[in-house]
């Protein structure tokens, strides 16, 4: 019995205590994620900007029937005066574009119920940009800003009925692989499901999936080619709900399932059921096919 060998049999109780404790923290995460059923909230403290005196809270909350609820309380504004608001990317300091319009403040208050799911509410898919809600001080006024409020995530406790956002930013590496790891954190699942495709000189593998609803699948270019991911049939891409390779570059494609151009991974969260193939536009005898139950 040589020496080595014996080294490892002394440390395999340690590495049996350090797999258990791994299974406890992993299954004590478990229990404690969101239930879909018990309507999620996420609140955004919302500063001043511009010395305007005003501040509040917004506050999304899922609703059972899928839509998405946004109550706004803003204290400091003139007696009916309406404030335009919205939810845009970049940060309080550079605003980008609109991603979401809301109902403007009037008298303190704003409630806008929106038609789609919390998580597409609260952050952007295929986006790694930050998302943040913006009051302006009138539509006369639109480009004097008042108050404003990031929306962080990921969404970490699930205990009370509030939950409390936590910005994952400062905590990962900086670079190109930390964006990816936000925006997939990004994602509010029940549990954070993710798969992954990857495309390479035979092709995708797997070539066939099958995944649950809200599953995000992320297809990675290992090949020697270029990689295009688009739903069949190519080149119209219009297999997909909503998608069609006309609307590409327009304000839809967060909800296509279509890459839109040429890139070294594409992530794309699949909310529709059904039986969903797809081809490498660049190359559409490359094939691939997501079965969403
Ligand atoms: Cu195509």
């Amino acid at each position: 019995m040589n020496k080595n060998y014996k080294k490892g049999v002394a440390f395999l109780p340690i590495i049996v205590v350090i797999a258990l404790i791994i299974a406890g923290i992993f299954l004590f995460t478990k229990s404690d994620m969101p239930n879909e059923e018990e309507g999620r909230i996420l609140e955004v403290a919302l500063s001043q900007q511009n010395n305007s005196g005003q501040e509040g809270t917004v506050t999304i909350t899922e609703e059972t029937d899928e839509t998405t609820k946004v109550l706004v309380t803003l204290s400091g504004g003139k007696e009916g005066v309406s404030q335009p608001m919205h939810i845009h990317e970049g940060n309080c300091e550079a605003p980008g574009a609109v991603y979401i319009a809301l109902n403007d403040i009037v008298n303190g208050t704003s409630e806008t119920i929106l038609q789609q799911y919390f998580d597409s509410v609260v952050s952007k898919e295929n986006s790694t940009s930050t998302l943040i809600i913006n009051v302006h001080k009138s539509k006369e006024e639109i480009s004097n800003y008042t108050a404003c409020g990031a929306i962080e995530l990921p969404i970490i406790t699930s205990g009370d009925d509030v939950l409390e956002g936590s910005a994952v930013h400062d905590v990962e590496d900086p670079g190109k692989e930390s964006d990816e790891i936000v925006k997939d954190e990004g994602v509010l699942q029940e549990e954070v499901q993710e798969v992954a495709v990857e495309y390479g000189d035979a092709g995708f593998s797997p070539k066939r999936i099958e995944i649950t609803k809200g599953t995000t699948v992320t297809f990675t270019n290992k090949s020697a080619r270029d990689m295009w991911v688009a739903t069949d049939p190519h080149p119209a891409h219009t297999g997909y709900p909503n998608s069609s390779r006309e609307k590409c570059g327009g304000s839809e494609v967060s909800s296509m399932f279509d890459q839109c151009g040429q890139g070294s991974s594409f992530s794309f969260t699949f909310k529709e059921l059904g039986t969903w193939s797809y081809h490498n536009h660049l190359r559409s005898g490359d094939k691939g096919t997501i079965v969403v139950k």
